[in-house]
C-alpha cells in the first residue's frame, strides 16, 4: 500500500510532458522588428547598435549593446560560418552512406559562436570543448581535409584517424579537444589557464560545455579554485536548449546558466548573432585577463538532433526548429547585414557559396582516396610496455604489431 501510494506521488509531481520555450515564434518575430542601426565611418568602420540588447550581466555591468566591424570581417564570418556548416552537410551524407561510423554530432546552428570568439582570439589563446567540436578544430585554423579525413578514419586526419568526430586537437593552435565525458573539459580549461597564469602569458583558456552539463558537480569546484585564483579563464555554457534528449527546462532548476558561477560573474549573449558574440567574447577576454573568471552563456540552438542516431523531434517540434532557421540563422543574419548596407551582392555572395562547396567537395574526394592508419598507430600516443597486440573477432587474426 505504501509503496503504490509514494508512487502515486512521485506521479503527481512528474513535470507535465511539455516543449520547451526556446523558440516562442511570435516574440521573435517581434524582436525581429527591432532593426540594429548601422553606420558606415569613412575609413570603413561599421558601428552596429543593436535594436535588441543582446547582453545580461551577473554580478557585473554588461558591455555596451554595441558592434564594430568591417566589410571584409563581415564577409570573413559568412565565409566561415559557411565553410563549417558546408562541412558539416557533408559529414552528414558521409555517415548516412556509412563512411563515417560511431559517434557524430553536428554544430548547425551554433556557428557564430566560434567565428566570434576567435574573431577575439589569438592562436596562443586556448580552446577546450565537448564532442560537438568540428567548427571549433577549423576556427583555429583546421583544415576541412583534416576534419572528413578524421572522420572517415584515414591516417590523414587530425588525430592519424584515431579519433573521430569527438576528438579533434590541434597542438600548434592550442586546441585541447573534442572531449566526449560530459563536463570533463570545464576543469581541464581551469587548468590550461593556470598553466597560463603560471607562466605569466597574456593569454585566456575558453571553456565551453552544454546546458546539459551545466549541470555537472565537476563545473562547480572549477569555478571555485578559478574565482579563488582568479585565473584568465572564460567558461562559455552553450545554452542550446537541449541536453541529450531533453530540454533545458526539464533538466535544471535555474536555467538562467550565466549566474551559475556563483562567485564567477557572468555575461550572457544573444549567439545567434555574430557580432553581439564578438562584443561580448572581447569584453570577456579583457575581464578574464583583468579580473579573473568570467562565465559566458552564448544563448543559441541546434537544427540537428543530439547525434545521428537522434532525429531530434521527441523532445520539440518540427516548427519550433523551422521558426529558428527561419527568423534567428546565425550565417542569414550576416547576410542580411552585408545585402542591407549594399557591401556585397547576392551574386557575389552566391559565388562564394559555390566556391566553399567546390572545396568541401574536393576534401571529401581526397580524404576518400586517402590511406587507412598503418596497424601500429593502435600504439602510438599511449602508455604501455605491454606487446603490442592487436585482438580481432578471431584468434587467427589477432596479430602483436612491430614497435
Ligand atoms: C559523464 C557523462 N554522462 C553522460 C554522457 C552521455 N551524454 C553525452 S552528451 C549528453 C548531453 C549533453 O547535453 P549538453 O551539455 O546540453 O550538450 P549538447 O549535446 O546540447 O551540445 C549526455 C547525457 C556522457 N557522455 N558523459
Ligand atoms: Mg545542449
Amino acid at each position: 500500500m505504501m509503496g503504490l501510494r509514494s508512487l502515486r506521488t512521485i506521479q503527481t509531481i512528474q513535470p507535465r510532458r511539455s516543449f520547451a520555450t526556446a523558440a516562442e515564434p511570435q516574440k521573435v518575430a517581434e524582436k525581429a522588428k527591432k532593426k540594429d542601426k548601422f553606420t558606415i565611418g569613412k575609413d570603413g568602420t561599421i558601428t552596429v547598435e543593436f535594436g535588441v540588447n543582446p547582453f545580461r550581466g551577473h554580478k557585473l555591468e554588461p558591455p555596451p549593446a554595441v558592434a564594430t566591424t568591417t566589410k571584409e570581417e563581415l564577409l570573413n564570418f559568412f565565409k566561415q560560418m559557411t565553410l563549417w556548416r558546408r562541412v558539416e552537410v557533408a559529414a552528414d551524407n558521409l555517415y548516412k552512406a556509412k563512411q563515417i561510423r560511431g559517434f557524430l554530432h553536428l554544430y548547425n546552428g551554433q556557428e557564430a559562436i566560434v567565428a566570434g570568439y576567435e574573431s577575439v582570439l589569438n592562436k596562443d589563446d586556448h580552446v577546450i570543448t565537448a564532442y560537438r567540436c568540428h567548427a571549433n578544430f577549423m576556427g583555429r585554423g583546421g583544415t576541412p581535409f583534416e576534419v572528413i579525413s578524421e572522420l572517415t578514419g584515414k591516417a590523414t586526419g587530425c588525430a592519424s584517424g584515431k579519433g573521430g568526430s569527438m576528438h579533434m586537437y590541434k597542438r600548434d593552435t592550442n586546441f585541447h579537444g573534442g572531449n566526449g565525458i560530459v563536463g570533463a573539459q570545464v576543469p581541464i580549461g581551469a587548468g590550461a589557464a593556470f598553466g597560463l597564469k603560471y607562466n605569466g602569458k597574456p593569454n585566456v583558456c575558453i571553456a565551453m560545455y552544454g546546458d546539459g552539463a551545466a549541470n555537472q558537480g565537476q563545473n562547480f569546484e572549477a569555478f571555485n579554485m578559478a574565482a579563488l585564483w582568479k585565473l584568465p579563464v572564460i567558461f562559455v555554457c552553450e545554452n542550446n536548449k537541449y541536453g541529450m534528449g531533453t530540454s533545458a527546462e526539464r533538466a535544471a532548476a535555474n536555467t538562467e546558466y550565466f549566474t551559475r558561477g556563483d562567485a564567477v560573474p557572468g555575461l550572457k549573449i544573444d549567439a545567434m548573432n555574430v557580432l553581439s558574440v564578438k562584443s561580448g567574447f572581447a569584453f570577456a577576454k579583457e575581464w578574464a585577463l583583468t579580473k579573473g573568471p568570467i562565465l559566458v552563456e552564448a544563448e543559441t540552438y541546434r537544427y540537428m538532433g543530439h547525434s545521428m542516431s537522434d532525429p531530434g523531434l521527441a523532445y520539440r517540434t518540427r516548427d519550433e526548429v523551422a521558426a529558428i532557421r527561419a527568423e534567428r540563422d546565425p550565417i542569414d543574419k550576416v547576410k542580411l547585414y552585408l545585402l542591407e548596407n549594399q557591401l556585397a551582392t547576392e551574386e557575389e555572395l552566391k559565388e562564394h557559396e559555390k566556391e566553399i562547396k567546390r572545396t568541401v567537395d574536393e576534401a571529401v574526394k581526397k580524404a576518400a582516396d586517402a590511406p587507412l592508419p598503418e596497424a601500429k598507430e593502435l600504439y602510438t600516443d599511449i602508455y604501455t610496455d605491454m606487446p603490442y597486440y592487436v585482438r580481432h573477432t578471431n584468434i587467427e587474426d589477432s596479430l602483436v604489431v612491430e614497435k
